[in-house]
């Protein structure tokens, strides 16, 4: 098939998710056309069925918003007619499922007919989306979209309570690809970041109000009281300032290391002995998948999709959003001894199997079916 994948090209999971499902639908024979403002940050254009369009939106000194959708909408006019694309797929609903359906008109007129996959991620349903500024154009553009998809059943059910969705969601989770997973027990030069005496545990995230970032200070501070330990943050965002400034105030500031975005998280998960995700609402957590698929157990909130991924006594533990303490208990219980951190991450790398890529890949190939056979249908019509 011939696929365009719309989605933000920065380090948030829906971009990431997107990125690495093209690649995965490249090498597996499909030729893939990313459309979007910047080249995504997991993406190498090194690879005959992968292309690249950029969506650009030059200044006009009239805009006091430079129109996004419509550069974007126009691009895909342009691209799908050009390279006669089979299925438009895009990741995260606001603002790219409405201008798809827009595309879908414009080149419905010139006699094109093309089916769009709308893959709901969390935030453009959960806190974007939901806002009344955003509804009506969020719940409209679901409801035209041929397929939708959603990375968990808790997103599924989310979007079905808040908003008016005559169509069928399709569960479709976040996947990893295992092979290119280290087991997090073979050299990745974990002495750079701590002594063989401390324990290691890790952050990753966009440092949103969402993820809670002060709860990660605030457990790592409780175990750093009973057992010798680092705290690698990784990512940029708001967040990150205060977080620095709440480290010094507690006095751990030596302990904490923030290293920004990183395209290395892999070998910073083959380091780490625990992951931290209090978050607020997480969808999915692909961050928590890929920390287990590295053999890292996760110490996280129930909220959202997260107890469909992390599951509580196996790959880690889940406490409710804010439980500090409970969360610094857990944490404590995994790491106090080897034997049952060993345990722990045995079991983290096992349950991240569930979401292996070659099991979800082809999930999305059949919904690209479904949805093609509903195109043709209405070309019939
Ligand atoms: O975590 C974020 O805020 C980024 C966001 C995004 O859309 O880029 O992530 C969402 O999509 C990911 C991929 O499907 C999910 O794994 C994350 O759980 C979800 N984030 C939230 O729901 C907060």
């Amino acid at each position: 098939m011939k696929i365009a994948i719309v989605c933000y090209p920065t380090f948030g999971g829906s971009g990431v998710v997107a990125t690495e499902l093209g690649i995965a639908l490249s090498k597996r024979g499909h030729e893939v056309h990313f459309i979007t403002y910047k080249q995504p940050v997991r993406l190498d254009l090194l690879n005959e069925n992968i292309f690249f369009h950029e969506v650009n939106v030059p200044d006009y000194p009239l805009f006091h918003y430079q129109p996004y959708e419509l550069a974007l909408s126009s691009k895909l006019v342009t691209i799908i007619r050009a390279y006669k694309l089979d299925v438009l797929h895009v990741h995260y609903a606001i603002p790219h499922a409405y201008a798809g359906f827009m595309a879908k008109k414009m080149l419905r007129q010139e006699g094109i007919t093309i089916p769009m996959v709308t893959t709901l991620h969390g935030t453009d349903i959960t806190l974007v989306g939901n806002h009344p500024f955003y509804k009506p154009a969020v719940t409209f553009s679901i409801n035209k979209s041929d397929v939708v998809t959603s990375v968990s059943s808790s997103l599924k059910e989310d979007t079905l309570r808040l908003f008016d969705i005559k169509k069928k969601i399709n569960v479709i989770p976040n996947f990893i690809d295992l092979s290119s997973v280290s087991d997090g027990f073979t050299d990745c030069q974990r002495e750079l970041m701590a002594t063989d005496k401390e324990r290691i545990i890790t952050h990753i995230s966009n440092f949103r109000e969402v993820k809670r970032i002060p709860d990660v200070i605030k457990i790592f501070y409780q175990v750093q009281e009973h057992l010798p330990a680092k705290l690698i943050m990784v990512g940029e965002g708001p967040e990150r300032e205060p977080a620095e400034k709440l480290c010094e105030e507690l006095g751990i500031a030596n302990k904490v290391i923030f290293l920004g975005n990183s395209n290395e998280v892999d070998k910073i998960l083959c380091f780490s002995d625990l992951f931290l995700l209090p978050s607020k609402a997480e969808s999915f957590g692909l961050a928590a998948l890929e920390a287990m698929a590295s053999g890292v157990p996760v110490v996280s909130t129930n909220a959202g999709g997260l107890s469909e991924v992390n599951i509580n006594g196996v790959s880690g533990y889940l406490n409710e959003v804010g439980d500090i303490d409970g969360m610094a208990a857990n944490a404590l219980s995994i790491l106090k001894e080897d034997s049952i951190l060993a345990k722990f991450k045995a079991q983290a790398r096992s349950e991240a199997k569930r979401f292996d890529i070659n099991k979800i890949v082809p999930m999305y190939e059949e919904v690209y079916l479904k949805a093609l056979q509903k195109d043709l249908k209405n070309k019939v019509v």
